[in-house]
């Protein structure tokens, strides 16, 4: 019986589940992933994902746990604690956090108490559920208010933050989100919230990568607490950090983790979070970050040569918004015309939008994993003529016939660049 339970590979004990694994993988393998907050992680991260690490049960921090047995996965959040600190030039790190929302879930444990006033981007402008909305734990128990981007220009209205941050004196300023395609001018805020009295936290889930790899600007200078995901632009596993430039929040932020919001730490997770952050300190991942960029910056242009309309003109980052309102079709439509073709990407409020997700005319996508997978610019002009070949005919009602036809487009390219060879 044991060696029956510690011999047989998956595919001999649940085929059912087998099977749905085999055929994610194989969608992978087939479809463009464009959705802004995925990417594609190296062999070593899905190594130690998969590895026996994960039966240790482990509380507390590294060399101070509650039980036996953790020297080995001490080595590991060590390791990716250390890692972390100098990709990012900061002097504090949390590698515990299960999701970007509860690395937030802490920072709000470890600064507020219930009832305090909060005030974050809003989540039609780009925002994140976690920073306050209404169905969230953090806009039930905080007081939160939200600032908005420009109607015109799609970017933030620091004028507008200023006066609101005045009037509320929140107990914490938070930025970051989403669907925000734009450098976040850091400085401002972090006067802004000087002069309300107020916190400053960053959410750099969706950049954090870009900041790593030295392309975009770092908040961590700015804002008192940053958090992100090890996902997204970071192409690593599934979970979040919190990171700081000064140590005076340490002692909060560590038992705000634990056992404020998280019990035991997920050790696979851990360890993969260290290879993923050893891989951010090659140089190979600038040259990645770097593209990553290129490539966003490309896909915005080619689909704007097309006519169509992108929120801000255009991208700082990975993430590229379409605004959909003057064609006649919603962003679930046009996701769904996208899918017909095996381009995946998801429908998004664009800034003012109705909150309805069904009412929704915005398209988000993402250039991550495709430059992960090895797509440069050349490709970007394929893939945006692809996707407003796909956007027309859906507004013109024959996206069979284009689908079809990018379709084998798209199996090429993903033939060209496979994954997990
Ligand atoms: N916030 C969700 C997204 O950006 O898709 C998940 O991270």
């Amino acid at each position: 019986m044991t060696a029956n339970f510690f011999g047989r590979p998956l595919w001999q004990t649940d085929s059912l589940i087998a099977k749905a694994l085999s055929e994610e993988a194989q969608r992978q393998e087939t479809q463009l992933e464009m959705i802004a907050s995925e990417n594609i992680v190296s062999r070593a991260v899905l190594d130690a994902l998969g590895h026996q690490i994960t039966n240790k049960t482990l509380e507390g921090y590294p060399g101070n746990r509650f039980h036996g047995g953790g020297e080995f996965v001490d080595v590991t959040e060590q390791v990716a604690i250390d890692r972390a600190k100098k990709l990012f030039n900061c002097a504090y790190v949390n590698v515990q956090p299960h999701s970007g929302t509860q690395a937030n879930q802490a920072v709000f444990f470890a600064l507020l108490k219930p009832g305090d006033r909060i005030l974050s981007l809003g989540l039609l402008a780009g925002g994140h559920l976690s920073h306050g909305a209404p169905p969230n734990l953090s806009g039930r128990w905080f007081d939160a208010t939200h600032y908005n981007v420009d109607r015109d220009t799609g970017l933030i209205d620091y004028d507008a933050v200023e006066r609101q941050a005045k009037d509320l004196q929140p107990a914490l300023l938070i930025t970051g989100g989403s669907a925000y395609p734009r450098e976040i001018d850091f400085p401002r805020l972090r006067a802004i919230a000087d002069k309300a009295g107020a916190k400053f936290l960053v959410d750099m889930a969706h950049f954090a990568g870009l900041v790593a790899a030295g392309v975009h600007p770092s908040p961590l200078p700015h804002a008192d607490i940053v958090t992100c995901t090890t996902t997204k632009t970071m192409r690593g596993p599934r979970g979040g950090l919190i990171l700081s430039n000064s140590l005076e929040w340490e002692k909060k932020l560590q038992s705000a983790v634990f056992p404020g919001v998280q019990g035991s730490l997920h050790s696979q997770i851990i360890a993969a979070k260290a290879v993923c952050l050893g891989e951010a300190l090659q140089p190979e991942f600038k040259e990645y970050a770097a593209q990553l960029k290129a490539n966003a910056a490309r896909l915005a242009k080619t689909l704007m040569g097309r006519g169509v309309k992108i929120v801000s003109g255009g991208t700082d980052t990975h993430i590229v918004l379409l605004d959909l309102s003057s064609c006649g079709i919603n962003g679930q439509r046009a996701q769904d015309a996208l899918a017909a073709a095996n381009i995946t990407s998801n429908k998004n409020p664009i800034p003012y939008d109705n909150p309805k997700p069904s009412e929704w005319v915005g398209l988000r996508l993402g250039a991550g994993a495709v430059t992960t997978r090895g797509l440069g610019e050349a490709e970007m002009d394929e893939i945006g003529e692809m996707i407003a070949d796909l956007i027309e005919a859906e507004i013109a009602g024959r996206t069979k016939a284009v689908a079809s036809r990018v379709a084998r487009k798209v199996a090429l390219l993903c033939q060209r660049h496979p994954i997990y060879r």
